[in-house]
């Protein structure tokens, strides 16, 4: 079981300091982290407490969500994006944004899509809450996943949209890996690991979770993690697990540490 700090201690500290969800795989979570251990960046585990109202974190970051990686006294960083750019600065080496434009451009691009508002991860969630919010739940579960919705603008033209977003991006990515494949590649870019072979790894967990023995979660967890949604499902190409499996056991660390 990993060790955490408070933030009230984490505030006072120098160096790194990245805000998780204690037992909680969250994809964002579980990719910063995955960006840290492929990269060897030593860092404080701060705690965020899951739907709590988070006062000293909103005090320290302006906002309550996880993760967030703070460097010194910069300011923190709230999204994907700027925490890659902050975790490649302080470790150019493996590099995990392409050096090439083109490159660069489509994996920026793709990223967004899995990882950006709007995007796979964000629609998922839509999803659950969709189905974890009705009146059939108990009175916690649904308690929990509308204060998800409310948190994360869960509406109902989200809901309509959200199967068929996340869908698009699933298939622009298997696409994408098939073709990659074809061309003698196990990576989503080139020939090498980049940031978003990691957003991928980690955003299927969202359709299957990985085992029990690899990620252990309560039961409640793995069935809300579990696509069961037809469009979704039908939209899982197994070249993404492989690609996800292959992704953890050359460069990530097993069994997840939450
Ligand atoms: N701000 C992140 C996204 C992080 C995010 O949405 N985290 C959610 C995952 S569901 C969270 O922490 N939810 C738990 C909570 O709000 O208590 C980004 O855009 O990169």
């Amino acid at each position: 079981m990993a060790q955490y700090v408070e933030v009230t201690d984490a505030i006072k500290m120098p160096g790194l300091r990245v805000v998780l969800t204690p037992g909680v795989p969250g994809p964002w979570s579980e990719a910063a982290k995955a960006i840290l251990h492929v990269k060897g960046l030593p860092y404080v585990k701060v705690r965020q407490e899951l739907l709590g109202a988070n006062l000293p974190l909103l005090g320290w970051t302006a906002q309550a969500t996880a993760p967030v990686a703070v460097w010194n006294d910069e300011p923190p960083r709230c999204t994907w994006i700027e925490q890659l750019y902050l975790f490649e600065r302080l470790a150019p080496a493996p590099r995990l944004i392409p050096q090439d434009m083109d490159e660069r451009m489509l994996m920026f691009a793709l990223a967004n899509e899995v990882f950006g508002e709007n995007g796979f991860v964000w629609n998922r969630r839509h999803i659950m809450v969709r189905d974890f919010s009705g009146p059939d739940q108990p009175d916690e579960v649904r308690e929990s996943f509308r204060f998800l919705g409310q948190k994360y603008w869960y509406g109902d033209a989200a809901a309509a949209a959200a199967p068929g977003r996340c869908a698009e991006v699933l298939g622009r990515l298997a696409d994408r890996l098939r073709a990659q494949r074809d061309d003698g590649s196990r990576y989503c870019i080139g020939r090498s690991i980049t940031a978003l072979d990691i957003y991928c790894a980690c955003a299927f967990a969202l359709v299957e979770p990985l085992p029990q023995d690899q990620c252990e979660m309560g039961a409640l967890f793995r069935s809300v993690y579990t696509t069961t949604d037809p469009v979704v499902r039908a939209a899982a190409d197994p070249v993404l697990r492989e690609h996800r499996d292959f992704i953890y056991a050359q460069h990530l660390e097993l069994p997840v540490d939450l």
